[in-house]
């Protein structure tokens, strides 16, 4: 695996910035230091807002929508061009599999440039002919116009893909953001800004800070008083953060939150196609997706089936080296987020769990062990009552849990202050819409699981976020509209 410690520094205005001191970022597969990342503190987060605000204000604030959408173009060839130093950059950060950041994480970063440039194409916004009963006619319609400068906040799991899903919306309604990546990931934030510039992109329309979230660079942005809204992904507890610091100015805000989605399995379901959707729901990444299943509700016939099915998937998986074509599975992101991983693991024996698969720190050799891996988990024996099944782990573990009635499914799956996805797995297809219409969560999948159309509303209810994005929704957040009204 190629390692090599790297300096990571902030762009601001178009240039690559040293900030006063430098932090290290260590791979969560073998806890060498791969970079030194140099940290924005408040005089740089605010420089980096003041580039952006004149970005906006001069010739970036004027431009069409034409030369926007060739911009987002040629951004994603320059992503394209460069494909492999992302990979590089984004497993160097996370230690996931090369081939998933491939697939997932850099492939996806390029179709966000372009699906959000064919949207940004073909959005209008309405237009009446409004006769009242007077007599009086008038034409109104409205014009969209860019919200402004837009603090992007953004996690550690996806780091590229959970990015671009913001910038590339927000630059195609033309406007300038200050990104702050997750300390954890910050490479491929900064290997865009290169990208950014080599396709044109003016000076201030992109820019990123790097550092920590609270008293650091995150809170210095979203408290920044010239930032006109903030969107965010990650815990729902720091979106609750940054709700009340810009609650002062009233500000809007876009969450993409926690999740502690249910896959809902009744017995009539394709249980070998059911179980490798299952799970690639709870083991992608690690378990570090927001939408990964950490709940499994089986009917009571197939659920030794589905147990025995989805612990051979588990103990199928191969932890190991991101750049061996054999492995599937890498580390948790830090030694950090294992330690919190791991306490879930405790709590579920403590509650009375009987663990089918994993359940521990796995022994990868002498240099991995120095890394962040933790094995693939599945429990039985667990209720919704247990912290394990209403907490949010983001691990690869699951709890299963039987169940015996339709409705008994829907109320365990809606049991939960999360409401971010679910996945019901059903060959009844009356069974399926009913189910999943059902669910109390923004995204509902029936036979399937992340199978995405970025057109479509992305987001969650409760504590699992604040808006829609994708598509139209995302041109909703992503610009202020105003309504013109002509007399005739
Ligand atoms: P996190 O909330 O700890 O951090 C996310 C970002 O916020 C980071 O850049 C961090 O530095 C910053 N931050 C932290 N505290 C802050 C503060 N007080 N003010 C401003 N910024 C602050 O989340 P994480 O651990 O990086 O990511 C994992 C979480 O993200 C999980 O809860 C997961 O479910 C969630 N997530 C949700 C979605 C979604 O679309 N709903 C997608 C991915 C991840
Ligand atoms: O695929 C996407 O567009 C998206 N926003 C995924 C989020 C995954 C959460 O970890």
């Amino acid at each position: 695996m190629p390692v090599n410690r790297v300096p990571v520094r902030n762009f601001v205005d178009g240039l690559f910035v040293d900030g006063p001191s430098s932090f290290d970022k260590v791979s969560p597969v073998d806890g060498v230091v791969v970079a030194d990342v140099h940290l924005a503190d408040s005089v740089l987060v605010d420089r980096a807002v003041q580039a952006a605000r004149r970005a906006l204000n001069g010739p970036w604030g004027a431009t069409g929508v034409p030369e926007r959408v060739a911009l987002l173009r040629r951004v994603a060839d320059g992503i394209e061009e460069r494909f492999d130093d992302f990979v590089e950059a984004e497993v160097r950060d996370t230690g996931k599999p090369a081939s998933l950041a491939r697939q997932l994480d850099v492939g996806r970063a390029v179709v966000n440039f372009r699906q959000f440039a064919d949207t940004v194409s073909s959005e209008g916004l309405d237009s009446f002919l409004t006769e009242l009963p007077d007599g009086r006619r008038a034409l109104n319609y409205a014009v969209r116009k860019p919200l402004g400068v837009l603090a992007v906040v953004v996690p550690w799991n996806l780091p590229l893909l959970l990015l671009t899903w913001k910038v590339a919306p927000a630059l195609a309604c033309g406007n300038a953001v200050v990104v702050k990546p997750s300390e954890e990931t910050p490479s491929t934030a900064t290997l865009l800004a290169e990208v950014m510039a080599a396709a044109g992109v003016p000076a201030g329309v992109y820019n990123v800070v790097h550092g920590y979230g609270a008293s650091s660079a995150g809170e210095y942005l979203t408290t920044h008083p010239d930032i006109d809204g903030v969107t965010f992904t990650g815990e729902s507890s720091t979106g609750s953060a940054i709700m009340r610091a810009v609650a002062p100015r009233v500000r809007p805000v876009s969450f993409e939150l926690g999740g502690k989605n249910a896959a809902v399995v009744f017995a009539d379901a394709d249980l070998d196609a059911t179980i490798q959707g299952l799970g690639r729901s709870v083991f992608t990444n690690t378990g570090q997706v927001c939408l990964c299943t950490e709940r499994v509700y089986v009917e009571r016939p197939v659920f030794e089936a589905v147990a025995d099915g989805l612990t051979a998937f588990a103990r199928g998986l191969v932890l190991g080296d991101p750049y061996e074509a054999s492995t599937t599975t890498g580390p948790l992101i830090s030694q950090a987020h294992r330690a919190k991983v791991s306490s879930y693991l405790d709590l579920a024996v403590e509650a009375g769990a009987e663990v089918l698969a994993g359940g521990g720190i796995p022994d990868l050799g002498a240099d991995l062990n120095r890394g962040a891996w933790i094995e693939p988990t599945l429990w039985t024996g667990l209720d919704n009552t247990a912290r394990v099944v209403r907490e949010e782990v983001f691990g690869p573990v699951a709890a299963l849990v039987p169940f015996e009635s339709e409705d008994e499914a829907v109320r365990l799956a809606n049991d939960s202050p999360y409401g971010l996805a679910s996945a019901v797995w059903t060959t009844n297809l009356q069974r399926g819409h009913r189910v999943a219409q059902q669910m109390r969560v923004g995204m509902s999948w029936v036979n399937t699981w992340y199978l995405r159309d970025l057109r479509s509303p992305f987001g969650g209810v409760g504590l699992s976020g604040i808006g829609r994005e994708g598509g139209r929704h995302s041109m909703a957040f992503y610009t202020e509209p105003t309504n013109v009204s002509v007399q005739l």
